[in-house]
Parts: structure tokens; sequence; C-alpha cells
């Protein structure tokens, strides 16, 4: 179904199944269809999230609060929002780290997946205004979009109590983007049904009780909130229940049972984990200068922590492991020549004692 040969727009029908076969070419795991309107749920749930202030720093979500409810304010006109994931469950089972590393969330031991799916949305959305002659913009993660309210809306899976949207074949271990069309799209069928049951294993699981109801999450609990958005120092009181996470947190989504019979990942895909990735020595870390950090993690999601941020994750997951074995770095840290550093450098000496 080449758009080329069409000299009228394709009908809806149509439309979809070449949305839908260019999408699994592209490489996309997970593709569905919404038409753009009705999250009313889904816009009152933001809104209460934003005026109980669970999005803590993050200024932006509730700057472009009105934005995320309506695709329209994005795309004139926007009747169809194309929905797709790709997965990054790894292939083999995982070692352990040695003592005192630090953890990277799975999602960012490769590389950055806003680049990945954003070159093929593109390709994709190109496809789509040929066969539709109507606009077409493509974003992953890079407009205020409710991103997984849409993919619940295209049938791609259900948002679970953990707040992640889960799927029956890759759990949660998914990431998610979308384009947004003034085309009209024949709609898969949807929502997806809930299947999350009598479960609660990731609210039990949260290390920081930050799931505070299904479906609630206080990101100013939540590790991976700190440890990845926050900018500036971590609240005091949130210091200790950092654990050992150096960027992001699994915790909700290692506990979840769909993920545990997700599919995985051959060791070719583009979001395929590096090794050198799957955790930190906190020691090194601390330690790396402007160049060391960015020969090793420019082009992969860490780099959004930016130098100082890991820094202060490091010092972080120091004082949580507690162990002698960063006491010489942390001393020499209270030096640096950035304030969070070495405030959260001294906070490390105090609880190692
Ligand atoms: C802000 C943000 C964060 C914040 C806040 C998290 C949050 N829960 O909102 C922080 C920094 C904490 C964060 C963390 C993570 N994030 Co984030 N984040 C976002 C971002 C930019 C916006 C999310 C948002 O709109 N929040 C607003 C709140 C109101 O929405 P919500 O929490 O999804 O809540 C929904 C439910 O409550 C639902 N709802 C309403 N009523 C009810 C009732 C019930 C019973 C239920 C179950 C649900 C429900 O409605 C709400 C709106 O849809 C999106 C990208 C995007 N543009 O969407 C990525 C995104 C959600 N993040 C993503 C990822 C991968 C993560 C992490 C897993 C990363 C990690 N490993 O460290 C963690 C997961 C933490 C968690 N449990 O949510 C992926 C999620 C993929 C997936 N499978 O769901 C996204 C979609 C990015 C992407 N393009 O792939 N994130
Ligand atoms: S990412 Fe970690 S801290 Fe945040 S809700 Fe999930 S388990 Fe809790
Ligand atoms: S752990 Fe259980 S309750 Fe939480 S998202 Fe997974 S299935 Fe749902």
């Amino acid at each position: 179904m080449d758009a080329r040969v069409f000299r009228e727009p394709m009908i809806p029908a149509d439309l979809a199944r070449g949305v839908r076969a260019r999408a699994l070419s592209l490489g996309f795991d997970l593709v569905g269809v919404a038409s753009a309107g009705g999250i009313d749920r889904d816009a009152a749930a933001l809104d209460r999230w934003i005026d109980r202030g669970l999005h803590a720093s993050m200024g932006w979500m509730a700057r472009t609060r009105a934005e995320r409810k309506s695709p329209a304010s994005i795309v004139e006109d926007c009747r169809s929002v194309v929905c797709v994931a790709l997965g990054y469950r790894p292939a083999a089972e995982e070692a352990g780290l040695p003592a005192g590393w630090g953890k990277v969330a799975r999602y960012a031991r490769g590389r950055d997946y806003h680049r990945v799916l954003g070159t093929r949305l593109r390709k994709l959305a190109a496809w789509i205004e040929e066969a539709s002659s109507r606009p077409a913009r493509a974003f992953a993660d890079s407009a205020p979009v409710l991103e997984r309210a849409w993919a619940e809306r295209a049938g791609l899976g259900w948002i679970g109590k953990s707040s992640n949207l889960v799927t029956r074949t890759m759990g949660s271990w998914i990431v998610l983007g979308e384009i947004l069309t003034a085309a009209e799209i024949e709609p898969s069928p949807g929502p997806h049904p809930d299947r999350c049951g009598s479960c609660a294993a990731c609210l039990d699981a949260c290390p920081t009780g930050a799931i505070l109801e299904p479906g609630v999450v206080d990101a100013g609990r939540c590790v991976s909130y700190w440890t990845i958005e926050h900018r500036g120092g971590v609240a005091e009181d949130r210091r200790a229940g950092n654990g050992a996470w150096i960027f992001g947190c699994d915790e909700c989504q290692t506990a979840c049972p769909w993920n545990r019979r997700a599919a995985t990942r051959a060791s070719a895909d583009p979001l395929a984990a590096r090794e050198d990735l799957r955790g930190l020595d906190p020691v090194e870390v601390l330690g790396m200068d402007a160049t060391a950090f960015r020969g090793r993690f420019s082009g992969t999601p860490l780099a959004r922590a930016g130098r100082d941020g890991m820094r202060r994750n490091a010092c972080l997951v120091l004082g949580c492991a507690r162990g002698e074995r960063g006491i010489a770095a942390l001393r020499g840290a209270l030096r640096d020549d950035d304030p969070v550093v070495r405030s959260h450098a001294a906070w490390a000496l105090a609880r190692i004692g």
C-alpha cells in the first residue's frame, strides 16, 4: 500500500492498515490509534495531580497543563493520535553489581530513546502526511502530551496502579511515542481493559511510599524524580530513601508480575543495554571531569542529569551504602566547585560516620 500511487487521500480504514504495517516495519513493537478527544478521566487526574503539588519542582508540568489536555493545541484540527511503543527488556538475565555500586534504571542503559523513537516516528509521520494530505507531527516525550493516557486509549496497554503503562506482551518495560495528526484514521479497539486486578505489588515495593494511591505518584517522594529531573539539592528527608539508585528507579516495575513474563529484546536492538551502564561505580562518577562525563554518557538518557547532578547522585549512593570505600573521594568533594556536590558529600560523610 504505497501512498504515492494514490491520487486521493486514503480512507480512514486504509490509513489505519498502512500506519500499522509501516510502524511494525520501522521496528516498533506495538502500535495503535486513538481518536483525539475524550480523555476526561486523565485530564481531571492531571488537574488533581498538579493542584495537590505532586509535580514537585517540575513547573513545566503546571505551565503546560492546558496543552496536555488538548492535542488540538499542538496540531491544529488534530483528529487522531497514533501511539507506538518500543520495548527494552534486556535479553540476558542480570548478574548482581559489585557492593556499593549505583543502579541505573533499565530504560537508560542504552541509546537515548527520544532519538531512537523520534527518527522512526518522523518517517511514519511523513508517510501519514503523504497518504492523507493532512499534517502529522511526531513526539517522544518531547511535547506536552499525556502519553500514557493516549496509549491506553489506542489499546496498547492499561495504566497500572504504578501509573506506568503496562502491556500484556512487554509489561511496562516500554517507552512511548506518538504522532498527532489532522488525518482521520480508524481508531484501534480501546481503551485497553485494566489487568491489575487485586494486585498491589508496586505499591508495596516502592521504597519511599511514592505511590500514594493506585495510579497516583507523588514526584516529591519518587527516587526517579530526585535522581533524574530535580536540579539542585535533594531534600534532606529524601536522601536516606534513595538507596543504591544513581539514575532513575525501577522498583515498582521489577515488582510487577506482568514484567516477569515480558518479552525480551535481542542484543542488536536499538535500545540494547550497554554493559558499562548496567551499574556505575559512584567513586568513579564523583571523580569525572567534563570530558570523562561526555565520553561516557553523551547520547544516553544519563546526560539529562548533567555532570553535577550525577555527582550529587553518586554522593547519595555512597551515603546510603555507608561503606568506607567512598570516604577519600567524598573528602575530596568537600572542596568541589559545585555547592550541591559539596553539601551532599558532607551529608554522605556524616552518614558514614
Ligand atoms: C513527569 C514524568 C515523570 C515524573 C512523574 C511521574 C508520573 N507518574 O507522572 C517522574 C520524574 C517521577 C517520572 C518517573 C518515571 N518515568 Co516518566 N514521565 C513523565 C512525563 C514527562 C509526564 C507524565 C505525566 O503526564 N504525569 C502526570 C500524571 C497526572 O499522570 P500519570 O502519573 O501518568 O497518571 C495517570 C493515571 O493516574 C491515570 N488515572 C486516572 N485515574 C486513574 C485511576 C486508576 C485506578 C489508575 C490506575 C490510573 C488513573 O490518569 C493520569 C493521566 O493519564 C511522561 C512523558 C509524557 N509526556 O507523558 C514520562 C513517562 C510517563 N515516563 C516514563 C518512564 C519510563 C518513567 C520511569 C519508569 C523512569 C525510571 N525507570 O526511573 C519512572 C516511573 C515512575 C512512575 N511510577 O511513574 C515513560 C513511561 C512508560 C510506561 N511504560 O508507562 C513516559 C511515558 C516517557 C516515555 N515517552 O516513554 N516520570
Ligand atoms: S520509580 Fe521508584 S520511587 Fe518512584 S514510584 Fe516507582 S518504585 Fe517508587
Ligand atoms: S505491580 Fe500489580 S498493581 Fe502494580 S502495575 Fe503491575 S499488575 Fe498493576
